[in-house]
């Protein structure tokens, strides 16, 4: 039985006061049906690790070296200093603007692993390569690149968020049958690389303009554990709309 899992993506917005008084509001209205987290700027990061108390504090993003010439960047020893315990690897932000491979994100998969942290490894394909029906050649590729090397243990562990490019903060967010498809060739993909016990156990998110008014169909679907959601968890009203409607 694989717990849901919620993860707000802040991306490049809230400073630290808006990030500590956005945890202070919504922290008590939490509940035991799922895991519920955010992924904040690096800046907010040891506020909100010293603010939360049982929502979950992600990294957006990290360097796979642990120091040197990389400036700009930011370690995994730098983050494990001050508590953070997961990671967003991959985003397709990161794919597109900022040169991330499949073969770093294997690398800061393997060194968060490594360290305790866990990876929230995004995959997606673009909306030209959905339109040349080249989606799921395109999801196994980024998968078997990004997981490779792993232990199974450890992947099932992880969480996956499968994001369609042209889903994200587009407001064309994907019907539940092709988000429930793409979910199950990522479960299929892990199964075939790592057998039944990653495969049954990794949580698999849905993301692409995920909103309060579409998330419960999303949940419904047998292989989406959870949601990776960017522009609903800004504001503390719909991200709790959308607390309340994964009880
Ligand atoms: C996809 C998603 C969060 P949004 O990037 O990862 O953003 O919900 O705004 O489409």
């Amino acid at each position: 039985m694989r717990k849901p899992i919620i993860v707000g993506n802040w991306k490049m917005n809230k400073t630290c006061a808006e990030a500590v008084s956005f945890i202070n509001e919504i922290e008590p209205k939490l509940h035991d049906g799922a895991d519920y987290g955010i992924a904040a700027p690096f800046t907010a990061l040891k506020d909100c690790v010293n603010t939360a108390k049982g929502l979950i504090v992600a990294a957006e993003n990290c360097h796979f070296e642990d120091n040197g010439a990389f400036t700009g960047e930011v370690s995994v020893p730098m983050l494990e200093e001050i508590g953070v315990k997961w990671c967003i690897i991959g985003h397709s932000e990161r794919r597109q603007m900022f040169n991330e491979t499949d073969e770093t994100v294997n690398k800061k998969a393997k060194r968060l692993i490594e360290a305790g942290i866990t990876p929230i490894l995004c995959i997606g394909e673009t909306e030209a390569q959905f339109d040349a029906g080249q989606t799921e050649e395109v999801i196994r590729a980024q998968l078997k690149g990004g997981l490779e090397g792993l232990c199974p243990k450890c992947v099932a562990k992880m969480v996956l968020a499968y994001e369609p490019i042209w889903a994200i903060g587009t407001g064309k967010s994907a019907t539940k049958e092709i988000a429930q498809n793409c979910c199950h060739i990522v479960r299929d993909q892990v199964r075939v690389m790592f057998g039944d016990e990653a495969a049954e156990g990794v949580r698999i998110q849905y993301g692409g303009s995920v909103k309060p008014n579409n998330i419960k169909e999303y949940m419904a679907m047998e292989d989406i554990d959870g949601a990776l959601i960017g522009g609903a968890s800004l504001k503390t009203d719909s991200f709790e709309e959308i607390i309340n409607a994964t009880k």
